[in-house]
């Protein structure tokens, strides 16, 4: 049995999610809610010690850190395939989910908190706030998050995660000038990895960013429409109201970040 521990929201476990429907494997359900910080819930942090989603669980087995969850997927299920056959295309297709984990996560945090999610704490007391930071097992994530809610676009880690996303949106539009997918013949884990991370940039009201690169637009709209994709962000998994929050305060950004970048 294969159960995800995930949000709805996540980027992490948006791709996880998004794997599973295109292997066709039936999963379990085990949503939380990382407002209310069910991540730092005893029972979780012994299946995953860092506190975040997502988290698979098979026949009993946890697995974390997203990536290597669809590493594993690919492993256990190789019926249908979402790595190339050819090892240097493989070997590329790990460039990219490499890079998601050296850079672009942590950028699209920045951005996400820094942006749009952190008026959603202006609910709370500074007792409340304190006790939701001290409860974040990771140090370095303890102290960014309580500076991204302080300081927001004024943030001095804003500018380059700004300037990591654009990077990741130049790549694959030059990637993407011959082929219709990152790498080999077909879709993949860069594929299925990166999806996320360029929605994101959307529902930050900023895609004109995505769509001023014909060739990601293509793309995006070319994985946007399968039947495994709807099924992993659409529906129950579609938080509207946090796409609503990122889209106002995305669209009141907008103007100063589309100049900034010089777009
Ligand atoms: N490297 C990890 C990152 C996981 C991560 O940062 N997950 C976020 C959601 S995208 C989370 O659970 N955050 C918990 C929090 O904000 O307290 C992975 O790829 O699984």
């Amino acid at each position: 049995m294969l159960q995800l521990y995930h949000n709805d929201m996540s980027v992490c476990a948006q791709k996880v999610r998004h794997l599973l429907e295109e292997k066709g494997l039936p999963w379990q359900s085990m949503h939380m809610s990382l407002r209310h910080k069910d991540q730092f819930d005893p029972d979780y942090l012994r299946l995953n010690p860092n506190g975040v989603v997502p988290t698979l669980v098979h026949d009993g087995k946890a697995v974390i850190e997203s990536t290597i969850i669809t590493e594993y997927l690919e492993d256990e299920f190789p019926e249908t395939a979402f790595r190339p056959s050819d090892n240097a295309e493989k070997a590329r297709m790990r460039y990219w989910t490499k890079q998601l984990d050296d850079s672009i996560h942590a950028a699209t945090v920045v951005v996400t908190v820094g942006i749009g999610i952190r008026h959603q704490y202006e609910i709370h007391s500074e007792e409340e706030l304190n006790e939701i930071l001290d409860a974040v097992p990771n140090s370095k994530w303890r102290v960014l998050k309580r500076q991204l809610i302080e300081n927001g676009m004024n943030h001095p880690d804003l500018p380059d995660a700004l300037i990591r996303l654009k990077k990741m949106l130049d790549d694959m539009e030059g990637a993407l000038t011959s082929r219709e997918w990152l790498v080999g013949s077909g879709i993949s884990l860069a594929d299925i990895g990166l999806y996320p991370y360029v929605m994101r940039v959307d529902h930050l009201n900023l895609g004109d960013l995505i769509s001023r690169r014909p060739n990601l637009a293509s793309w995006y709209e070319r994985m946007s429409v399968r039947p495994a994709c709807k099924e992993a962000y659409l529906g129950q998994w579609l938080n509207e109201k946090y796409v609503n929050d990122l889209m106002e305060k995305g669209g009141e950004a907008k103007k100063f970040i589309l100049s900034w970048l010089s777009e």
